[in-house]
């Protein structure tokens, strides 16, 4: 057998996804390669993964997306699995933990590899949904600049039911739709293979793998908050934080609080670089910048721009 996945599709009329509610929040982007479910639509249960084998979704930014959503974070991942036994017998298998959902910048475009950049903890995948997981926590930024990512399913030991009893598919297991991708983007790192596109085990499809991403808003890295801009910034190019205090900092901090630039803005996220703090923060515990410019804005920057940098 060779431990390897091989392509060994069995294929079902998808009735049951479990579905996962569209996200209602605009500043969400879902992106997908698969056009599950649509009527009458065949799904194919890809068996044959082993442990540390890695099935996985690439998907790529246009330019418009490249521009509107880098930095951007990795929210939620979601994932349709399914067993035969379930869609046809009506007899859900247990639900499995697997090893991780792992995410990597670029694709399989030989020479070039997924690069890895994340691995969560164990998912728990249940039967017969499109299981999602929030890994939001995690923080989990692509950095521009960015064309393709990949996320994708490890699976763990070879435990459970075994993928065929007799003549039915008992094993749940990641699934695709029937309609041939156009491109290199259903990578699968396989045992003893390394990374391979789907098409090389004779597989058509797209894996139903679908990320929900959102633009990251990074807080500027500089050598504490009062440290806004660089030597020479200005309102309208503040630059990146220098590591330095100088007027500068104080400039431009004076100014983007007088015009109030981009503020009040959305909840939890800063409404501009003088936006520093929440309500009721302090040096001690600033807190998280709330969308507003107030007082204690204007406190935590004089308290912080005195203490200096080290
Ligand atoms: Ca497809
Ligand atoms: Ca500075
Ligand atoms: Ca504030």
């Amino acid at each position: 057998m060779g431990g390897s996945f091989r392509s060994g599709s069995v294929v079902f009329a998808l009735f049951a996804t479990g579905a996962v509610a569209s996200s209602g929040l605009a500043q969400e982007t879902l992106f997908r390669n698969d056009d599950l479910p649509v009527s009458n639509a065949n799904a194919a249960i890809q068996v044959g993964f082993v442990a540390g084998e890695v099935g996985a979704a690439t998907f790529t930014l246009t330019p418009q997306q490249q521009a509107d959503l880098l930095p951007m974070r990795i929210k939620r991942v979601q994932i349709l699995w399914t067993s035969f036994a379930f869609q046809v017998l009506g007899q859900p298998q247990p639900a499995v933990a697997m090893e991780s959902i792992n995410v990597y910048r670029g694709g399989l475009n030989p020479p070039n590899l997924p690069q890895p950049v994340y691995f969560s903890d164990p998912p728990q995948l249940t039967d017969g949904f499109l299981n999602e997981f929030d890994i939001s926590v995690d923080d989990v930024i692509l950095n521009p600049p960015l064309s393709t990512f990949t996320v994708g399913l490890e699976f763990d030991r070879d435990t459970g039911a075994a993928y065929w009893q007799g003549n039915t598919l008992f094993r749940p297991s990641l699934v695709t739709d029937r309609t041939a991708p156009p491109v290199l983007r259903n990578p699968i790192f396989a045992s003893g293979l390394g990374w391979r596109d789907f098409q090389t085990f004779g597989g058509t499809g797209d894996f139903v793998i679908r990320v929900v991403v959102e633009k990251a808003v990074v807080t500027p890295v500089g050598c504490n908050r009062a440290d806004i801009t660089e030597i020479g910034g200005s309102v309208a190019a503040p630059g990146v934080p220098d590591g330095q205090l100088t007027v500068d900092d104080i400039i431009v901090f004076v100014n983007f609080f007088g015009d109030a630039t981009g503020c009040p803005g959305a909840g939890g996220t800063p409404c501009n670089p003088a936006d520093i703090t929440e309500i009721g923060g302090s040096t001690a515990t600033p807190g998280t910048p709330d969308g507003q410019l107030t007082v204690d804005d204007i406190i935590v920057f004089v308290n912080l721009f005195g203490e200096g940098c080290g």
